[in-house]
């Protein structure tokens, strides 16, 4: 089937980087447990004439006229996530994960205000609250971290006397390396005893909780859910925000519009209506425990082989490798060579990892995009073997070649949606 055809003709230079990402998204193990690879159908919208209109505002209240079909799809993203997490109101206009916290950062607080999240070394995100980003300027955020990193247990006594000293407007929950199910119900007592407000930034694990195989925070009580739109949920890169309460929404939309964003960008809202109708279907569920499934049964192989997990173990996508205690190696080392047999992860600091975060001791494994493509059980057990081989032969360049040409060949059997060949 002829593709790309305009753009191979008129820019030869990003057609070639074009073909070029899609042979190593073929040919390679993507276990970034925040990628993953999204269907034709949503692919195909998200390159659409949707990008050509400007459409500020909300539905039915916009700034500029010719909106009938901008309205219908962004209505329509909005009742599928509010069908998918029982939400009272949605917003699917952040452009991303960052400005969706950003903008409910300054929907509820005040500059000073305090929020207390998890400390990004135990598993929290930089939006949480690390001193590099400038939101830390305009508000006070304090940490919490885990109890007891066997377990994964959060120090739920030490939060709440954090709590009750420190007064949060905002008591966050929510992670991007963190593999345990988080006390919904603790957290929102501690919350209500200080009066604070219950956000779940659910960014990595929203498609499993849409997929019904992990709590939705809202049962608990929470009050609002932060996410990406593109990690386990599966749809295109962007944000979006969620309320339990109706009213709640208002401050919410104002924030984003005007207050924190432009122009919304309705060809990724378009995608993300078709995405999470295809998360609405009873197979997303399958997806959904399958991808638990893999990362269970991944976790396993290496735990019986020594190998050392943060936590010991996972109940969602991901799991936390400690490389320095696995193997006496730094986390950059085991990326530098999983990388050459074609296998994609990203090193990780480990909870209040002594060294630093371009060499942590760690690295972060997660199954999400590996289950899209259809592997299961069986393929973790390859997956785990292929892994750890190239560790161990990580100072013999003819065994890694070697390593990775069966690395290639196991990838072509699980094609990639939206991958064409010429
Ligand atoms: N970059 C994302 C992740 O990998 O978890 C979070 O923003």
């Amino acid at each position: 089937m002829p593709i790309y055809t305009s753009l191979k003709k008129q820019d030869p230079d990003v057609y070639n980087a074009l073909i070029g990402e899609m042979s190593r998204q073929t040919d390679g193990v993507e276990l970034i447990a925040s990628e993953n690879y999204i269907s034709p159908a949503v692919l195909e919208i998200m390159g659409s004439i949707f990008n050509n209109k400007y459409s500020e505002g909300y539905p039915g209240r916009r700034y500029y006229g010719g909106q009938q079909y901008t309205d219908a799809v962004e209505n329509l993203a909005i009742e599928r996530a509010k069908k998918l997490f029982n939400a009272g109101h949605v917003n699917v206009q952040p452009h991303a994960g960052a400005p969706a916290n950003v903008a409910m950062y300054f929907a509820l607080l005040n500059p000073g205000d305090t929020v207390m999240g998890m400390d990004l070394s135990h598993g929290g995100h930089l939006t949480h609250g690390s001193p590099v980003t400038y939101i830390t300027k305009i508000f006070k955020f304090v940490t919490y971290k885990m109890k007891d990193v066997e377990t994964g247990e959060l120090d739920y006594e030490l939060m709440r006397e954090t709590a009750l000293k420190e007064r949060p407007k905002i008591l966050l929950a929510g992670f991007s390396a963190y593999p345990r199910e988080l006390n919904y119900a603790r957290l929102k007592a501690i919350a209500e005893e200080v009066g604070a407000i219950t956000v779940m930034d659910m960014a990595h694990i929203a498609g499993l909780i849409a997929g019904k195989q992990l709590r939705n925070p809202f049962d608990d009580g929470f009050d609002i859910l932060t996410t990406t739109t593109h990690k386990t949920l599966r749809g295109p890169r962007g944000g979006m925000i969620l309320c339990r309460d109706p009213e709640a929404g208002k401050r919410i939309d104002k924030s984003v519009f005007p207050g924190f964003q432009g122009g919304p960008i309705m060809q990724m809202i378009a995608a993300k209506a078709v995405a999470f109708g295809e998360a609405l279907k009873p197979e997303f569920k399958d997806y959904a425990r399958q991808i638990i499934s893999n990362s269970k049964h991944l976790a396993k192989f290496f735990m019986d082989r020594k190998v050392k997990l943060i936590t010991n173990g996972t109940d969602n996508h991901m799991m936390i490798i400690d490389c320095v205690k696995s193997w006496n190696i730094g986390g950059h080392e085991v990326e530098v060579v999983l990388d050459k047999v074609g296998i994609t992860l990203n090193k990780n600091m480990l909870p209040d990892d002594p060294r630093k975060p371009a060499d942590p001791s760690g690295v972060r494994i997660g199954t999400p995009a590996i289950t899209t493509r259809g592997m299961k059980e069986a393929e973790m057990e390859k997956l785990g073997a292929y892994i750890l081989g190239a560790i161990e032969k990580r100072n013999d360049e003819k065994a890694l070649a070697g390593i990775h040409a069966e690395v290639i060949k196991f990838c072509r059997s699980f094609p990639i949606p939206g991958v064409v060949k010429e």
